[in-house]
């Protein structure tokens, strides 16, 4: 799969994919990330990519042009696998399922706003959806497409050393609904707090039904919107 990043801030992901999982799929070949800086699709001596809203308000927006300019570049003919997305705080939100989505793409743009927000006629004329990470607020878009590429990369066939992607991930889904149990390593003892005597024992059925029941009291206490049980 082949990602594809617009920022002003190209210098920001010189970082996020250079560690552990994805960088190592990025070596292998099962994904590409391209990032592109805005300003390359600039024409003016000041490299403009803002500008004042109209009607009055604070702040700056980015300018339509040069993203247009750069989603048309990349992705010259929008092609069935290719999806171009604005991340915005206005968007619908991300979660696992929307990721399992876009890891059945071949190309995904992501698009960084900045600034107060962006000329409205990219979400309208340009883009395919406008997406959020979650109801807080960011200063742009660059978290959010590091978020994206990297809980998307996880998914794609042959990332984890899962071949067929069967053990596609799906965030207590495959759990029925729960957390991940507690889970502990050595030492056993730990300043006097105690690893469970079960998981010390050798009996795995055993070990099942505490790790159940423990997910489920964590799930209940921790996120009991998970279990229908309202926030
Ligand atoms: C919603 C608040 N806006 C009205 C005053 C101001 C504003 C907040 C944050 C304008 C732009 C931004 C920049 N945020 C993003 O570009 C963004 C974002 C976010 O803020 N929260 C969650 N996900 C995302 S993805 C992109």
């Amino acid at each position: 799969m082949h990602f594809h990043i617009v920022t002003i801030f190209p210098e920001f992901f010189s970082g996020p994919f250079e560690h552990g999982v994805i960088s190592r799929a990025k070596s292998a070949g099962r994904l590409e990330i391209q990032i592109h800086d805005l300003r390359n699709w600039t024409y003016d001596r000041h490299k403009t990519v803002d500008d004042r809203p109209f009607g009055g308000g604070e702040g700056m927006l980015l300018k339509p042009e040069p993203v247009f300019q750069a989603v048309e570049s990349i992705l010259p003919e929008r092609q069935a696998g290719q999806r171009v997305i604005l991340l915005s705080a206005q968007g619908g939100k991300f979660d696992q399922s929307v990721a399992r989505e876009l890891a059945e793409l071949t190309d995904l743009v992501l698009v960084c706003g900045r600034y107060e927000g962006v000329d409205e006629r990219v979400a309208e004329h340009l883009v395919d959806e406008e997406i959020s990470i979650g109801d807080f607020v960011l200063s742009g878009g660059e978290l959010g497409a590091a978020v994206i590429v990297d809980t998307v990369a996880r998914l794609l066939p042959g990332v984890l050393g899962n071949e067929d992607s069967s053990r596609n991930e799906s965030f207590a889904a495959e759990n029925d609904g729960l957390l991940d149990c507690p889970q502990y390593t050595r030492p056993a003892e730990f300043r006097g707090w105690k690893v469970p005597d079960v998981l010390l024992g050798g009996n795995h059925e055993e070990i099942r039904r505490w790790r159940r029941a423990a997910s489920r009291e964590k799930t209940g206490r921790l996120r009991p919107d998970l279990i229908g049980g309202g926030s």
